[in-house]
């Protein structure tokens, strides 16, 4: 299966997981079954699918062929080469492939001067009228060609600025951003720049990131810190006329080599095969050579020889260009892509099953509890009234009184209840007050001031240092809060279900793991590229500050923002049940009193009032197995898998 093929089947995947659980939603509402909650949660869900994203990103050192590779395997279709790719520098800013439904075909730039404000690329997305858009138009190549040009725009700019700007000047011939005689720095002209543009693949979500030579020196942090960790795939290139150089190994450690424990979804390209492709030399012996090149690469990067994938890119733009299928498959490029997709899709739909599993399986069970004590309740009130037959007026008094007692201890149950709840946000306040942003705001406010004020080193590097220490402690404070909560709704839950009967099984848990883990990424990340020994004697204190604030306590802010998030999901998950079941015990009791009422003002139409009860169990039981159905078409799209090999067994219930 080709790369466009294996997409387009997982696109057909995720619609057909968007229809079925579409007629779940249509379902619950027609049966009346939904509770704000709930519909929340599948409307968000289908938003999830509808959005999803597959990002892959390409990193290398300048003129390894990043460029021409996205245009071999994405572009080829063009007829020519749409991204710009030359030798020297090209691609002098980040540019992501992507396509925007809601916008027309446009290159977006982000001028280099708003690196001077404290904001990153994601702040500046949200502002449009800071981008410099231009029209695209897709249906001609040149013209295509033309606006994409502007990626490799520069500018020149003195040199203050340009360190303003966070560029590191040197001098030496090899140095990146240098001074001429007139006292300017070359330096790019934009600093982001968005593709909308609407390829088949990018339609159906993929998202391309093409780098710059990324060489260390004046990159966009937000690159390593979240574009690339955020990365499905990431293709790392390096060349066969250069083989792997100091500064290739700089890349790999800098920005691939550090990406967290996950070693899936990376591969290494060997690219410009071709200049082996000696005609004087046998084909074995051009082989050989490739295959010690491959060698090479793998023994440095410690990484197994099959990962390393020999190609070149631009022999395979020229083939499929001119249809040539020999020298397709001799540029190798069939099989990067075989491995592309093979890594890309299997994990990308990984992710979207067990996310859509777990959502999906904690509304069934809710609805599916929900008809479970209608049952119930319907099935004690028939066996009462059939008990009834042939009774007098004073049995049926006597099941009144029951009924009504019934009623009194729920009642002191439900003032238990009212208790809980005024416990419960009391301690939802406690929680909110060490995960809450006010805290983190607060937090960011002294370290800056510390730092601002800071006249050593050391004490510079201890702000920063506290910094993480005070938000791992609210996360580790915010962690024994929920265990509290999470305690006291098992407590209560279990107390309902003992004494009234309610069927609300175990609250669901929360889990901070994940945001503590991020902030330990991202203290890691400070540690080896602000905080540390060789940053701190080599760069100005307002220069590292100012990285800390506009790269660090961004990232710091989004995971608190996202716990958030969660942890209020969750507080309004383990409350929702308690809230259903309560209201449904409650008109079951009352529905009751009134059955036996009217049985009692006329005895007569008990038989009728059976009849009635029996037709409405019916029905219940009806829908119980549309559910069961409904779950059963969830479970067996999700089981489904896009390459074709079988998968273990999973339930959504
Ligand atoms: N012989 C040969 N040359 C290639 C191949 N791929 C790319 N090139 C050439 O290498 C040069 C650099 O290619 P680009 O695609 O611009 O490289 P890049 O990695 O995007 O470089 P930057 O944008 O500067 O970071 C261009 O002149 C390409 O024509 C290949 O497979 N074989
Ligand atoms: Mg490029």
């Amino acid at each position: 299966m080709t790369l466009a093929q294996h997409f387009a089947a997982y696109s057909d995947w995720r619609a057909e997981l968007s229809a079925v659980i579409e007629k779940f939603g249509g379902w619950l509402v027609d049966n009346e079954l939904t509770d704000a909650q709930t519909d929340r949660r599948i409307v968000q869900l289908l938003e999830k699918l509808r959005e999803d994203r597959l990002n892959v990103a390409f990193v290398a050192e300048f003129s390894r062929g990043k460029s021409e590779l996205i245009n071999a395997i994405f572009f080829a279709d063009y007829g020519n080469r749409i991204l710009p790719s030359t030798p020297g520098r090209t691609t002098m800013c980040p540019t992501e492939l992507l396509f925007d439904r809601h916008k027309p075909p446009s290159i977006e730039l982000l001028p280099i001067e708003s690196r001077e404000s404290r904001d990153s690329i994601s702040e500046y997305k949200r502002f449009p009228d800071e981008w410099t858009v231009l029209p695209l138009d897709t249906s001609s190549a040149a013209a295509m060609q033309e606006a994409l040009r502007h990626v490799s725009d520069v500018t020149r700019v003195d040199r203050a600025f340009a360190e303003k700007l966070g560029f590191t000047i040197a001098d030496g011939d090899t140095a990146v951003f240098r001074v001429d005689a007139a006292g300017t720095v070359e330096i790019p002209r934009w600093r982001h720049a968005v593709i909308n543009f609407p390829h088949p693949l990018l339609q159906q979500g993929l998202v391309i990131l093409d780098t710059p030579g990324l060489n260390a020196i004046g990159t966009e942090p937000e690159l390593t810190l979240s574009l690339l960790p955020n990365a499905h795939a990431v293709l790392f290139i390096l060349a066969a006329d250069t083989g792997v150089t100091q500064s290739d190994l700089m890349v790999w450690r800098e920005h691939i080599g550090t990406l967290g424990g996950r070693k899936k979804g990376r591969l290494v390209v060997l690219n410009k095969i071709d200049s082996l492709w000696d005609e004087l030399k046998s084909a074995d012996q051009i082989a050989s050579e490739i295959a010690k090149q491959i060698d090479t690469c793998a023994w440095t990067l410690s990484l197994p020889e099959d990962q390393v994938f020999p190609v070149s890119a631009q022999k395979a733009l020229l083939a499929k260009i001119n249809g040539d299928g020999e020298l397709l498959t001799r540029s190798g490029l069939l099989e990067l892509e075989r491995a592309l997709s093979e890594e890309l899709i299997p994990a990308k739909q990984e992710i979207v099953r067990d996310n859509t599993d777990g959502e999906f399986a904690d509304c069934y069970l809710r609805t599916r509890s929900l008809l479970e004590s209608r049952l119930i309740g319907l099935r004690e009130q028939i066996t009462e009234l059939t008990e009834l037959r042939g009774k007098n007026k004073g049995v049926v008094e006597y099941m009144m009184g029951k009924v009504r007692l019934e009623q009194e201890e729920f009642d002191t149950g439900l003032q238990r209840y009212y208790a809980v709840r005024s416990v419960f946000s009391q301690l939802t306040n406690n929680l909110f007050a060490h995960l809450g942003l006010d805290s983190l705001r607060l937090l960011t406010n002294t370290t800056r001031a510390a730092m601002v004020h800071a006249t050593f080193s050391r004490t510079l590097s201890a702000a920063m240092q506290n910094f993480f220490d005070s938000a791992r402690a609210n996360l580790t404070r915010s962690r024994a809060e929920v265990t509290e909560i999470l305690a006291m709704m098992e407590a209560i839950y279990k107390k309902f279900a003992v004494e009234h009967g309610l069927k609300l099984g175990t609250p669901v848990t929360f889990s901070l793991r994940s945001y503590e883990k991020e902030i330990d990424r991202l203290d890691q990340w400070c540690a080896t590229h602000i905080n540390s020994m060789f940053q701190l004697l080599t760069h100005e204190k307002g220069q590292l500050t100012q990285r800390f604030f506009e790269e660090v306590t961004v990232q710091v802010r989004k995971t608190f923002e996202h716990a958030n998030r969660d942890a209020e999901g969750w507080l309004k998950a383990i409350m929702a049940p308690m809230e259903i079941q309560i209201r449904e015990h409650q008109i079951q009791l009352k529905r009751r009193l009134e059955s036996i009422k009217r049985i009692h003002q006329a005895t007569d139409t008990l038989e009728e009032r059976i009849e009635e009860l029996l037709h409405v169990e019916k029905n219940l039981l009806a829908q119980m197995q549309v559910l069961k159905n409904i779950g059963q078409d969830v479970r067996d799209v999700l089981q489904q898998t896009v390459t074709g090999e079988d998968e273990g067994e999973r339930s959504a219930a």
